[in-house]
Formats: structure tokens, C-alpha cells, sequence
């Protein structure tokens, strides 16, 4: 009696670890259930759309971060402007595209379990597939988020390319992650572009005396002189050139050789923490790794669940 009391009163703790162990409700399956084939029709989509355009994966892998990093992993980041201007409409969306395959998504969700999968779950999935689909690594991703009601352009707060470490620690930190996730999450620009004006300050007159920013390799400097003249607004660069669609270690190489792009990611190299996760993730035996368990962190910031917000029926619109 007294035996299987204790293992009731176990039980029940074990439980209540359980519960605690899956962030607010997120958990590996949360569909499993109610929509098992979500994870199979979400990957079909994304790969089918990348077959024809491998340079979405990396604006759809951005989204997430930029989803993630605005009022949490709620789906914001898709909602069109309607009586306000939503947040796709700030200045860092840009070059955020790809939005077509999140509706492509929810319309196939729709037909097999209409009104059950939310857009900012569709939307952390399409970022796995994205760099699955790139040669990247795979992780197990959680769900159970639901979808917000607000997107305010006046809210976009993101980190920007000309932030210093000390000011990148602190916007991650506030995210609930640390230095480790802000280098691991960082590698992310090992795909995609960044345009010309968010860096040619470092090739002409950083501070004001026609000079280059002393951070960045000199040889590289004057190898984007060539492609970035002063005043062009619209050229893209790639961001890990040679394999910017493959998602690769070689970000961490090259910014360990003084040729990231971006202040921010040169800027990785200024603290000893974050410098001394950048070699070892240069060195490649952990970055796959590292880089699932970062991004499952990352969306597990503020998201809604239970019956807090919705389960939008278009991810464009609140219902
Ligand atoms: C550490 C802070 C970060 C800053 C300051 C930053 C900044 C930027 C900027 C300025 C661009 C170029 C946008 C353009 O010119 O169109 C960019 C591109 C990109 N970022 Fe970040 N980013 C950060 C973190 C992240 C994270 C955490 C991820 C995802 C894990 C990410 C993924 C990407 C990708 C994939 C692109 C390429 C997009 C494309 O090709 O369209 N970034 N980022
Ligand atoms: C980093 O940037 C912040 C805000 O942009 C600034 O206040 C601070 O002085 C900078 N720190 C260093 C070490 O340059
Ligand atoms: C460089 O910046 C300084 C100070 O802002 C300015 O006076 C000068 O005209 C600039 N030179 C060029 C070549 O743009
Ligand atoms: C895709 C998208 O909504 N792009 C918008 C980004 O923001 C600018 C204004 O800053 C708009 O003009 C774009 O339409």
C-alpha cells in the first residue's frame, strides 16, 4: 500500500517535470494526434518550391528569426497590414520573400485537418526544412504554438548589422539566449544575400576619413569595392561567398578570417566568449548540432499557447 502510494506520488512528480521539461506547453508531436501528417505535407511544399528556387531557404530560415524575435514565435511576421502597418512592412523585411509557400502550406493543411495547425508552427517547421533542403542539419521541431492577433511595424526592434557584440548579447539575451546561440544562430548567413548599404560603410569612410573598417581583411575589403560602389543601393552580396546555397560551416571560416560581411558578424570576434565559440564552431565538429538546439531555443521565445491567441485559417489574416 505504502509502496504504491510513493510510486502514485512519484508518478505524479514525474509528471509535473514533464510538463515543465516542454516549454509552455511546445512539444516534439504536438500534432501527432490531431494531424499527422502536417510534418510530411509542410516538408512537401517547401521541397517542391525550392526544387525551382533554392535561394528562398535562406529568407524563409530569416523569417523565423524575424518572427521569433518580434512579440515571439507568433506568427506576426505574416499577418498583411490592415488597420495598422503590420511588421512585414519595416524596413529590415527587405528582402524577406517566400511567403507564398507559408500559404501554399496552410491551404494543403486545410484540406487534411482544417483548423488545427497554426501559421507560426507551419512557419518553424518551413524554417527546418528550408536548411534541411540546403544540406543543413535536421531537428526534431516542437509545436503547439498558436497564432497571434497584432503585427505592428512600430514593435520591429531587430538587431542590426551595425551592432556591436556588447549590444548583439544583450537583444539575444532578452530573447532568453546566450552568447553560444547568438554565434550558433549567427551561422545562419552561411546562405543567402545581404544588399550593398547595409555594409559599404565598412569599405569607404568608416570613420570619416575615407578609410575602411580595420576589422575586415583589407584583400576582402577591396574585393567588394569592386561590386559595391558607394552609393549603390541594390546590389546583393552573397553572404558566405562559393556556397551561399549550401548550408555549410564556412561562414565561421570566414568570419574567423576577418570576412564576415556584417559588422555583426565581424563583431563575434570582440568578446572572448563568443570568439572562442566561433573557432570551435569553424572547426565543424559541433555546429549541426549546435545549430538545432539554438533554434529550437529560439522558438520557444514568447510563444502562445493553450487558448491564448489562434489558429489562424489564412496565415495573411486574423480570423
Ligand atoms: C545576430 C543578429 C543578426 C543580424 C544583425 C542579422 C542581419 C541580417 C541582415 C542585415 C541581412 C541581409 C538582409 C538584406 O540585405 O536583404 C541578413 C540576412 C540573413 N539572415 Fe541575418 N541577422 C542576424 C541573425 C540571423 C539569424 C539568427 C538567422 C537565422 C537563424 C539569420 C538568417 C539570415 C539569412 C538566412 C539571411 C539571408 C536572407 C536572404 O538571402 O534573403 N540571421 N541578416
Ligand atoms: C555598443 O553599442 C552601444 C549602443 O549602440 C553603445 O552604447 C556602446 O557604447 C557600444 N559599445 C562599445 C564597446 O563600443
Ligand atoms: C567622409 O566623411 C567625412 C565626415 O563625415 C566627410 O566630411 C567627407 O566628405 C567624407 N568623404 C567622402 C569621400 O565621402
Ligand atoms: C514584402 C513586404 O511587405 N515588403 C515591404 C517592406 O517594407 C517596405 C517599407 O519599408 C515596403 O515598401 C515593402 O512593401
Amino acid at each position: 500500500m505504502a509502496a504504491s502510494k510513493r510510486s502514485v506520488v512519484s508518478c505524479f512528480f514525474l509528471v509535473l517535470l514533464l510538463a515543465e521539461a516542454n516549454a509552455q506547453g511546445l512539444k516534439v508531436g504536438f500534432y501527432s494526434k490531431t494531424c499527422p501528417q502536417v510534418e510530411g505535407i509542410v516538408k512537401k511544399v517547401v521541397f517542391a518550391a525550392m526544387k525551382k528556387a533554392p535561394t528562398l531557404g535562406a529568407p524563409l530560415l530569416r523569417m523565423f528569426f524575424h518572427d521569433c524575435f518580434v512579440r515571439g514565435c507568433d506568427g506576426s511576421i505574416l499577418l498583411d497590414s490592415s488597420n495598422n502597418q503590420a511588421e512585414k512592412n519595416a524596413v529590415p523585411n527587405l528582402s524577406l520573400r517566400g511567403f507564398g509557400i507559408i500559404d501554399d502550406s496552410k491551404a494543403a493543411l486545410e484540406k487534411v485537418c482544417p483548423g488545427i495547425v497554426s501559421c507560426s508552427d507551419i512557419l518553424a517547421l518551413i524554417a527546418r526544412d528550408a536548411v534541411v533542403a540546403l544540406e543543413g542539419p535536421t531537428w526534431e521541431v516542437e509545436t503547439g504554438r498558436r497564432d497571434g492577433r497584432v503585427s505592428n511595424i512600430n514593435e520591429v526592434n531587430l538587431p542590426s548589422p551595425f551592432d556591436n557584440i556588447t549590444k548583439l548579447i544583450t537583444e539575444f539575451s532578452t530573447k532568453g539566449l546566450n552568447e553560444k546561440d547568438l554565434v550558433v544562430l549567427s551561422g545562419g548567413h552561411t546562405i543567402g544575400m545581404g544588399h550593398c548599404p547595409l555594409m559599404s560603410n565598412r569599405l569607404y569612410n568608416f570613420t570619416g576619413r575615407g578609410d575602411s573598417d580595420p576589422s575586415l581583411d583589407s584583400e576582402y575589403a577591396s574585393n567588394l569595392r569592386k561590386k559595391c560602389k558607394p552609393a549603390d543601393t541594390t546590389t546583393a552580396l552573397e553572404m558566405d561567398p562559393g556556397s551561399f546555397k549550401t548550408f555549410d560551416v564556412s561562414y565561421f571560416k570566414l568570419v574567423a578570417k576577418r570576412r564576415g560581411l556584417f559588422q555583426s558578424d565581424a563583431a563575434l570576434l570582440d568578446n572572448s566568449k563568443t570568439r572562442g565559440y566561433v573557432l570551435q564552431q569553424a572547426r565543424g565538429s559541433t555546429f549541426f548540432h549546435d545549430f538545432g538546439v539554438s533554434m529550437v531555443k529560439m522558438g520557444r521565445n514568447g510563444v502562445l499557447t493553450g487558448r491564448a491567441g489562434e489558429i489562424r485559417s489564412m496565415c495573411r489574416v486574423r480570423n
